[in-house]
């Protein structure tokens, strides 16, 4: 911990040159992968230069051929972020998700199960009372958290965890309201789950999940399928909410207008389906959904989710099962199922999501930010000039797991990590070195 934030603090990243290399590190929790698929770029001269693609390590699925240009391995933009890396934070608990409260503390969730806030110095006070209980086995846990559109007068947050149930875990949305108290915690108030994925299921891993407002205030949920084969296949069945996008109101209820909403046999609050793992979501400047999934060995994929498509998983999917074979017939096609827009072979283990807007970074302005636990920094994806399409992609080496990524109110970026090797967690702040 010490030496991690030694080497970090105060300095100088630059995007095409790694200052140490990436070492293998088990994800533990988002596959079974117990290596890191790929290399970071060489140094120096021998680093990647701008307008090539950053990835240079073999496919695992070479014979799969992406259905567009740049749907995988976009180039690097031309001028690459200089980027300083300070630690904000460090020695926290283990944590999964942040948000910045109105006056510039954060609140952050930690994954065994515990809120806490911290101070913009860096201090994290004691635990917020009125937490649920969760299960917080292998990649189960608090998970993500919002503040709801009206936070500064409500003080209402919303989260989502996994819940212990009898008939095995699920992912919940709660809500309550956050009262602060003047020794830096506070407590939650009426707590109460205005939503559960159904059914439950006796497992440990793909929970998703993110939470992200629409602009006219409702709830998107991103989700997980479970993994598990066969409980997997749900994804494609409309009676479950495994592997969905779902749209509810703040109470918890199915948005007027969802696509399934009055088709028989399938659940109201489904957006979208046929989706693995999301654990990325963000609007971008237009207020449309983003999501990006872990997929199988090869086959993590950004998409835009649309109301009432199928996302393919597990029928269509790019990469391979994480044993090597292939994943159901081994297609990467198929009618009536979306293609994603961009997909990495190998993955990055995407966490977390956020649209950059700001002065900080203008490269980066309209970018969005991409947490990888694998690629341990941030990915950014900067779009085409539709919005439609990735045109670049730059990476910004951190040496550590990214599990959650906002954008401060001081435009500067702020990354969640997972330290190696133990169970705590650090806010790194990035601002630009130009
Ligand atoms: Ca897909």
């Amino acid at each position: 911990m010490t030496r991690f934030s030694l080497l970090l603090a105060g300095t100088v990243l630059s995007a095409g040159a790694w200052l140490m290399p990436a070492h293998a590190q088990s994800t533990g929790d988002d596959s079974p992968l117990d290596h890191v698929d790929g290399q970071p770029p060489a140094e120096g001269t021998e680093g990647v230069p701008a307008g090539e693609p950053v990835e240079t390590e073999a496919p695992n699925a070479p014979d799969q051929q992406a259905a567009f240009p740049d749907q995988s391995r976009a180039p690097q933009p031309a001028e690459l972020a200089d980027v300083t890396v300070e630690t904000v934070a460090d020695a926290l608990p283990r944590l999964w998700s942040m948000e910045f409260l109105p006056d510039g503390t954060m609140l952050v969730a930690a994954k065994e199960g515990a809120l806490h806030i911290v101070s913009a110095e860096g201090e994290a006070g004691p635990a917020i009372s009125g937490v649920p209980e969760v299960d917080s086995r292998e990649q189960g846990g608090l998970l993500d958290l919002a503040l709801a559109p009206d936070f500064e007068t409500s003080g209402r947050i919303y989260y989502t965890f996994s819940e212990p149930g009898e008939e095995g875990n699920h992912t919940a949305l709660g809500t309550a309201v956050l009262t602060a108290d003047e020794a830096g915690g506070g407590a939650l108030e009426e707590a109460r789950v205005i939503w559960r994925q159904t059914p439950s299921y006796e497992g440990n891993k793909h929970f998703g999940s993110r939470i992200v407002f629409s602009p006219e205030g409702n709830i998107f949920v991103a989700l997980g399928e479970r993994s598990d084969d066969p409980i997997r296949e749900m994804s494609q069945d409309l009676a479950s909410t495994l592997g969905k996008v779902v749209h509810i109101t703040p109470e918890g209820e199915p948005v007027e207008g969802n696509p399934f909403i009055d088709q028989e046999g399938a659940l109201p609050e489904i957006w979208s389906y046929g989706h693995r793992n999301i654990q990325s979501a963000a609007l971008d400047g237009e207020g449309r959904l983003w999501t990006v999934e872990h997929g199988p060995r090869g086959g993590d994929e950004l998409n835009r989710p649309e109301a009432g498509l199928n996302y393919g998983w597990p029928v269509i999917t790019y990469g391979l099962e994480y044993n090597g074979g292939e994943v159901g017939e081994g297609i990467t096609e198929q009618d009536g199922m979306e293609q994603p827009v961009y997909f990495w072979d190998p993955v990055i283990a995407p966490s977390g999501m956020a649209l950059y807007e700001g002065e900080e970074f203008p490269s980066w302005d309209g970018a969005f930010l991409i947490g990888g636990l694998v690629t341990t920094g941030l990915v950014v994806v900067h779009m085409d000039e539709a919005g439609e399409r990735v045109a670049f992609e730059e990476r910004i080496p951190l040496d550590a797991r990214i599990r959650d990524v906002r954008v401060g109110p001081d435009g500067a970026v702020y990354a969640l990590t997972e330290d190696a090797g133990s169970d705590s967690s650090t806010i790194l702040r990035l601002t630009s070195a130009d």
